[in-house]
């Protein structure tokens, strides 16, 4: 059980030049089976005569070598969690060393296998996922990403269970064994890595439908779901259409197979695998119709889909060197899909739903016990780090360098990488030298973002001389140490910064006293840079606009000024920006002094919303945001320490009844004149104005009134959204309307995903731990379905802070018991769930305590590595 380290990296002696797999299936799996793979070796290093393969929980039949039956071999079992497993081939008796062919025959468990790695049964199909380290459970070789081959895969199958059989590539050929069972062969062209292998095998309904690629050529498309669901398919596919297009339009980048599947599993542990030609997703990032889907959902699917298309690219063409760059495919990846939700709906509402991401999710793992840089330098579990660092914080570092060097140059870069790498592995390194290669753009500095963990705050300071005419303003990073990293240096800081004057607008061609101009985008290198700005009037600052860098900004700023932001600036992120800060104020006050909700200041905060409330909607889905006052769990993210859960929730009450008492006519009034939404479409207008409207009702129906309205949003609905939002709105104001949930059950009986929905908010409403646990008897439950259980532990965690910060630490040791309980088969699923205990760290001592007890009582538990890891941390 030791780390990985990054500097660990060797590159590999021989490779696997081509694979060809034959996979037998039993009819009912009930005993593990054999699969042959013919393995074709070329040696890299001369004179070197053995390598060694890697296999989990595997049985090896045979070996031969050349068509020989070969001794010359060692199988050890390793030490530690799991049947991990060393394959050593000695080939120093083979005429030809430089070019040889290996045959392997084992057996494979998948009935059994529950890790939803490997090959696994989901319900009644079989699927497979190989990310990382996957591969090793269906045979042995080299399951690391620099290892590229070209692949031949056999699939036999019952004919009548397994009517598709599936994988990457273009499909070579098929037919019926007389046995009932029959046989397909998939070949695939381009090489790749084991983790991009893909196998199913099901009955299945399926939509298909076609796309023209940019030079002409037709790709078939194939989207794949259990029998009965085929008709909550069609979102994804005109998913997949845009994302296909786009990626031409805006990256020049075109499909290269002839045939692209996707397929959605009803147990996966991710949201969705890009195996070449044939991804495999989560059903819930696939299935999903207006009216079983929010629309939340279906802009999920939507990301979803896109994201791992765009991985043809970015992850399937051009790979990572090894699992420490998995930043390489991710973070550009994900900010892919960013730019494709931004081009496709509302660029400012995409902004500030990333930026939530990170203030919300990764500031606290980036100073918490697991904080990690973006390329990481030392990992136990791989697993552990698909994480919102490798993730959301990569694709900011790759948006700070689209910044600073603009999208021509930015699209230069792409082309130079693809030019220098298409079907290579490669490192961060090479990327961030495809960029700055083809901009001209020193990135040197820049760099250290790859490898230094922790966010940055900045310290923001004005002093403005009415004498000299001068505002000079100071801006200083601090890098505090993180769990991982003691020792820190400033950070390259692409500042947008925007001035405004008294009255909220806009002032431009500002000079500094030396005569230069005040860019907009302001860099910051060192830690500390001062500027003199000539003005004759003070300024309002706003900077980071956009979240130009992922860091915290500290700025001194009067309540007044906030809230001429908050409901004056021209720039609807900015007003944004302001409304969290001015949130995030009044928390504090009231923490520090329940009077305050009596204070002059705290008047003007009312003041803000009915501004807000009283101006003209004009993009209704950042109006909502703007509208929202920040959640309790929002706002915790932003403490640093001493957070009382309890404290909060009791704020966020005070406060929220006061802004429903000063206001709640005011938000009927608006909701009364909101436009008809009309028949249902997923667009950005009518996504917004639903939830504008659920937010203006919550606000109106806060005290037990108009509940008629909350029972017609629902009756006249003719979408999933509304009604959940209406579900919502009778619980969080306890409106008691419930012959609402009646009809729900009706309606929804057999859609599990529609039942997640529901269980979500029902654990975050819940009022006891009795309430929580009872969620488990719903007859869709299913204890061993990922889906099943965060619908259930993750909004319990997070939102039910009355619960879940229980002082008598029942709601705590609950998560410890499903994270133990969980570890026992899915240790992905239980690491997930041991999340949902670290942010201790910042909570008030006696909270401190008592989780860091619960971890102590984990730690004398036998744990698997992925668990282990993270407690180990917690308690260094
Ligand atoms: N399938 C996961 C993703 O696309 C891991 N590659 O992010
Ligand atoms: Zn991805």
């Amino acid at each position: 059980n030791k780390p990985l380290l990054r500097s660990d990296y060797r590159p590999l002696d021989f490779k696997i030049l081509t694979t060809e797999l034959d996979f037998n299936f039993d009819e009912n799996l009930a005993n593990p089976f054999t699969v042959t793979s013919k393995l074709h070796f070329q040696r890299l290093t001369s004179g070197v005569t053995s390598f060694t393969l890697d296999g989990q929980d595997l049985e090896l039949l045979s070996l031969k070598v050349n068509g020989t039956d070969w001794q010359d071999y060692q199988l050890e079992d390793l030490p530690g969690e799991g049947k991990f497993q060393n394959l050593t081939i000695d080939i120093s008796k083979l005429d030809n060393q430089d070019d040889f062919v290996v045959e392997i025959v084992n057996t494979l468990e998948v009935a059994n296998n529950k890790l939803l790695s490997g090959i696994y049964k989901a319900g009644e199909h079989i699927c497979s996922q190989c990310e990382s380290k996957g591969f090793r459970l269906i045979t042995f070789y080299f399951d690391r990403p620099d290892n590229l081959s070209v692949f031949t895969v056999k699939i036999t199958a019952d004919k009548t269970k397994y009517p598709y059989l599936l994988s990457n590539g273009n499909f070579v050929e098929g037919s019926e064994l007389d046995n009932g069972k029959h046989f397909a062969v998939w070949h695939d062209p381009f090489p790749k890595p084991s983790y991009l292998f893909a196998l199913v095998a099901g009955e299945f309904d399926v939509l298909e439908d076609h796309f023209i690629t940019k030079s002409g050529r037709k790709v078939d498309l194939k989207i794949f779901a259990e029998v009965g669901r085929g008709e909550q398919l069609h979102f994804a596919m005109s998913s997949l259409k845009r994302s296909m297009k786009w990626d031409e339009d805006r990256f020049g980048l075109e499909y290269d197979l002839d045939l692209f599947m996707i397929v959605a599993v009803s147990f996966f542990n991710m949201g969705a695998m890009e195996n070449k030609g044939l991804n495999i997703f989560n059903e819930s990032a696939l299935i999903g119709s207006k009216d079983t889907a929010t629309d939340a959902r279906l802009k999920r699917i939507d990301k979803v889909v896109a994201h791992e298309y765009f991985h043809n690219w970015t992850g399937d063409r051009v790979t990572c060197r090894d699992w420490f760059q998995l930043t390489l495919k991710e973070g550009l990846t994900v900010f892919r899909d960013q730019e494709f939700t931004s081009d496709t709906f509302d660029r400012t509402l995409e902004r500030i739903e990333s930026v939530e991401i990170m203030q919300n999710y990764q500031f606290d793992e980036d100073s918490g016990p697991t904080s990690h840089p973006i390329r990481p330098e030392k990992v136990l579990s791989q697993d552990n780090f698909y994480t919102v660092t490798v993730y959301d914080k990569g694709s900011e570092v790759i948006r700070m360098i689209h910044t600073l060097i603009g999208e021509e140059n930015f699209q230069k870069g792409m082309k130079l990488y693809f030019e220098r790498h298409d079907g290579q592995a490669v490192t961060c390194d090479d990327f961030v030298a495809a960029m700055a290669d083809a901009s001209g753009y020193n990135l040197d500095k820049f760099k250290l973002w790859y490898s230094q963990s922790g966010t940055p705050n900045l310290k923001v300071e004005q002093q403005f001389e009415a004498e000299r005419g001068v505002l000079t303003l100071t801006f200083t990073q601090v890098n505090n140490p993180t769990n991982d990293q003691k020792e820190k240096q400033p950070l390259v800081l692409p500042l947008r910064t925007l001035f405004l004057d008294q009255e909220g607008s806009p002032v431009v061609n500002l000079k500094t006293t030396s005569g230069e101009k005040v860019e907009e985008l302001i860099v910051l290198e060192s830690d500390k840079l001062v500027l003199e700005v000539v003005t004759a009037k003070p300024l309002v600052v706003v900077t980071n606009l956009d979240f130009s860098a992922p860091i915290k900004v500290e700025q001194d700023r009067s309540f007044a000024e906030l809230a001429l932001v908050a409901s004056k600036a021209p720039n609807e992120y900015a007003r944004y920006q302001a409304v969290q800060d001015l949130n995030y104020q009044v928390y504090l006050k009231t923490l520090a002094d329940a009077s305050f909700v009596e204070s002059q200041e705290f008047a003007l905060f009312l003041d803000v919303y009915k501004d807000l409330l009283d101006q003209a909607v004009v993009n209704p889905a950042v109006y909502a945001i703007l509208l929202r006052f920040t959640s309790p769990a929002n706002v915790a993210a932003r403490f640093k320490a001493d957070l009382d859960p309890l404290a909060v929730l009791e704020v966020y009450k005070t406060v929220s009844q006061a802004l429903a008492k000063a206001h709640g006519d005011r938000a009927l009034a608006l909701f009364k004149q909101l436009p008809e939404v009309g028949a249902y479409e997923f667009n950005v207008t009518q996504a917004g104005l639903r939830d504008l409207k659920a937010v203006l009702l919550t606000l109106a129906t806060k005290e037990g009134q108009h509940k008629d309205l909350v029972a017609s949003l629902y009756e006249k609905a003719d979408n999933f959204t509304d009604r959940i939002n209406a579900l919502r709105i009778n619980l969080a104001n306890n409106l008691g309307l419930d012959s609402l949930e009646q009809d729900f059950f009706k309606r929804y009986a057999d859609e599990v995903l529609v039942l997640d929905a529901y269980q979500s908010v029902r654990a975050t409403f819940a009022n006891s731990l009795a309430e929580v646990k009872e969620l488990t008897k719903l007859h869709s439950y299913d204890a061993q379905n990922p889906n099943r259980v965060r619908a259930i532990m993750t909004p319990f965690a997070m939102h039910n802070f009355a619960v879940m910060y229980n002082k008598d630490a029942s709601g705590i040791k609950y998560v410890v018991e499903e994270v133990l309980r969980t570890d026992k088969f899915n240790p992905q699923l239980s690491s997930n769930l041991v999340n949902l205990l670290l942010k201790f760290f910042k909570l008030t001592a006696e909270y401190r305590n008592l989780i860091l007890n619960e971890l102590s009582f984990l730690q004398s538990q036998t744990l698997s590595n992925n668990v282990k890891e993270k407690v180990d941390s917690a308690l260094e």
